[in-house]
């Protein structure tokens, strides 16, 4: 039987020569549209179709530095938009972010995204596809959805491009989704929006009494207008969870709890550090050992969660939870939340007589927290208006999350300064 197997292999290879057919193979492939040198990014000389934007992140392994100072082993993306193909295999290597490189289009573009697997350097017994999957989006098309059970996943060393028609504003989500409760709980997690064709007009008052010209949705009367927006991402980790997983040790996913709670991948005083976190170190902080956690010598920590307003300017707080074992609430005391959105749908009932312009029932509302459960993302207005210069404070309102691991006073926590 084993011979007539080989016998059939043979003849199949023999045929695909004969025809000029080439095996299958995997590698390190952009698809973009005028993109000629294939590194996902507008380069001099060449055209793109209108509306067009491409990005390619590499999926593997790497190390952050925890606000305590724990070096903490993730999974994770890193942004290889501009590198070229045969420089992505090394330089996405131990290259996890998190959170995740953001992805911010507009209504309207078409997105070309290619996701690369590089592979787990740290975990070379594992051989795991990943995947992207946004969350909340309406995909037009179930194989670039991200599920694994429906659509494609990426082994090592393949890629594969999505395509997104972006046709809904909002505040959504990205993260792998093979195996989602671990790929997830190890870092594989990032901020996405889509900003709506409502920008560039006016509407709506914002700073100074002037129109708003930028909003959270299409909202026809400027009620979502704001003058500036922080993506804010709230995500937890069990540490010992991750240190098992670079100990090749059995996984306890019974027993997940978290002790690290974050605002774009940091707990406080990290949080208020404004840009991208110094390249991890070890344990003891020893430069020498810096390269052993980060051959490429990058930031893993890029995206800070830090919030700035001028007084009198309305703050769009696009928060998103992505945290596979935690509810959390989150608020500011002394400033005003208004719920504009939440799942990425404008807080709007329908339209009364189906037909438009009318509005249809204003459903935000005033608070001062909101609570989002793992998947679940608010849309968040602050108007400052009125607002006594000064700090304030963007936390978890479970005190018992203001903390990194066994530090106490850390944790799910950030600073909105209104100058
Ligand atoms: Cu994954």
């Amino acid at each position: 039987m084993q011979g007539r197997g080989i016998h059939k292999a043979m003849l199949l290879l023999v045929a695909g020569l004969v025809m000029g057919s080439l095996p299958s193979f995997a590698a390190i492939f952009v698809q973009c549209p005028g993109d000629t040198n294939h590194n996902a990014q507008l380069d001099p000389g060449e055209i793109w179709p209108a509306n067009q934007k491409c990005m390619h992140l590499s999926a593997g392994d790497g190390f952050i530095s925890m606000a305590d100072g724990h070096l903490q082993y993730t999974f994770g993306f890193s942004d290889m938009t501009g590198i070229a193909e045969n420089q992505v295999a090394n330089k996405g290597l131990v290259a996890a972010n998190f959170p995740a490189p953001t992805i911010a289009v507009d209504e309207g573009d078409t997105l070309y995204l290619s996701l690369s697997n590089v592979g787990m350097v740290f975990r070379p017994d594992l051989f795991d596809p990943h995947s992207v999957h946004w969350h909340g989006f309406p995909d037009a098309s179930a194989i670039f959805d991200g599920v694994p059970d429906s659509s494609a996943t990426i082994n090592m060393g393949s890629t594969f491009t999505y395509f997104y028609n972006v046709v809904e504003p909002g505040t959504y989500m990205y993260h792998c989704h093979v195996e989602a409760t671990e790929h997830m709980q190890m870092g594989m997690l990032g901020n996405l929006y889509v900003r709506p064709q409502q920008n560039g007009t006016s509407a709506g008052t914002c700073a100074g009494g002037s129109p708003c010209t930028t909003f959270a949705y299409n909202d026809v009367n400027g009620s979502t207008g704001y003058d500036v927006e922080f993506p804010i991402q709230l995500a937890s980790f069990d540490s010992y969870y991750h240190d098992e997983h670079l100990a090749v040790q059995p996984l306890p996913f019974y027993a997940m709890k978290d002790d690290y709670a974050m605002l774009n991948g940091r707990g406080y005083p990290d949080t208020v550090v404004a840009g991208a976190l110094p390249p991890p170190l070890d344990e003891n902080g020893d430069p020498a050992n810096a390269t052993a956690y980060n051959p490429a010598g990058t930031q893993s920590q890029k995206i800070d969660s830090i919030i700035t307003a001028t007084a009198g300017q309305k703050v769009l707080l696009r928060l998103s939870n992505l945290s596979v074992t935690r509810f959390f609430s989150i608020g500011a005391l002394g400033l005003p939340f208004k719920v504009v959105g939440w799942n990425a749908r404008i807080l709007r009932g329908p339209d009364p007589d189906g037909a438009g312009p009318l509005l249809g029932k204003d459903l935000t509302y005033d608070t001062v927290s909101v609570t989002l459960g793992g998947g679940e993302s608010a849309d968040v207005i602050v108007d400052t208006a009125g607002v006594a210069p000064g700090k304030y404070f963007l936390y978890a309102m479970d005190l018992n999350y203001l903390s990194n691991r066994e530090d106490d006073f850390g944790g799910m926590m950030t600073e909105i300064v209104i100058n």
